[in-house]
């Protein structure tokens, strides 16, 4: 209480002091003298330790720091549990099979062959003709377009349908060996008149084979096409009946 009225008195003194001062310095000279200058007191003891603050907010969250490398493999886990139990073995049983199955096709490629190139059958004498894709059957049954486009479809195939230069070519020289002079083919307009399409509908590509003159749309009725001995094609009425060649797909057959 004592050091707090000395200090008191100090600061009062002073600030007379700086009042004075701040008068010129010939008054500042003559009352300088009746001022009393009061000395600060002793320093006090030290006061008692305070009490512990309490904690600091926490700091902003620090940048992510570098990617570490990867660790070395782990060790191999231990086992998995046991399977259920197997089929019981019918080796024996499905070697027998397989067997027969070889057998069977031993027996059906002698078969194939034959067919192929010796058996006399009505419809197929010449036997047929193949590429890496297709296999070509001449028909020697006189039918319309339409009948004859049934009975390709009714063995999975078509009627033939040449495509390019190499497959009409094989189908002119199929004729020409059978000694015939004209077959239908699987071209028609049936649909469009004057715009010929396959008989699986696909259209006609840049290729074609059409005789000088061809396709004309003779009597106004000439929707469908045969293709003769030299290989060229014509327009021909749907309702007149020829021998015709099916064609045949190897991934279907
Ligand atoms: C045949 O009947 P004719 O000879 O006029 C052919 C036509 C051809 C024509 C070419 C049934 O007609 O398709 O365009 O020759 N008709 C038949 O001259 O073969
Ligand atoms: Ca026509
Ligand atoms: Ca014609």
């Amino acid at each position: 209480m004592r050091r707090d009225l000395v200090f008191l008195g100090t600061l009062i003194s002073l600030v007379f002091l700086s009042l004075l001062r701040s008068g010129s310095p010939q008054h500042l000279a003559e009352e300088a003298c009746s001022v009393q200058i009061l000395v600060p007191g002793l320093k006090g003891d030290a006061g008692e330790k305070g009490e512990k603050g309490s904690p600091g907010r926490p700091g902003r969250v620090g940048p992510s720091g570098e990617k570490g490398e990867k660790g070395e493999m782990g060790d191999v886990g231990p086992p998995g549990p046991n399977g259920e139990p197997g089929i019981p073995c019918e080796c024996s049983q499905l070697r027998k099979a397989i067997g027969e199955m070889d057998n069977q096709v031993a027996q059906l490629t002698t078969e194939l062959k034959f067919i192929k190139n010796a058996l006399p059958s009505p419809a197929a004498v010449a036997g047929v003709r193949e590429t890496d894709t297709k296999i070509y059957l001449l028909v020697k049954e006189e039918k319309r377009y339409i009948d004859a486009q049934l009975y390709c479809h009714g063995r999975g195939g078509n009627l033939g349908m040449p495509k390019d230069e190499a497959a009409n070519g094989l189908l002119a020289s199929y004729i020409n060996q059978a000694g015939l002079t004209r077959v239908f083919i699987g071209i028609n307009d049936l649909e469009r008149e004057g715009t010929f399409v396959y008989s699986d509908r696909s259209p006609m590509q840049t290729f074609n084979k059409w005789r000088n003159g061809e396709p004309n749309n003779a009597y106004d009725e000439e929707d469908c096409v045969e293709m003769v001995a030299s290989g060229g094609w014509n327009d021909v009425a749907c309702h007149i009946t020829m021998y015709f060649i099916c064609e045949f797909d190897k991934e279907n057959v």
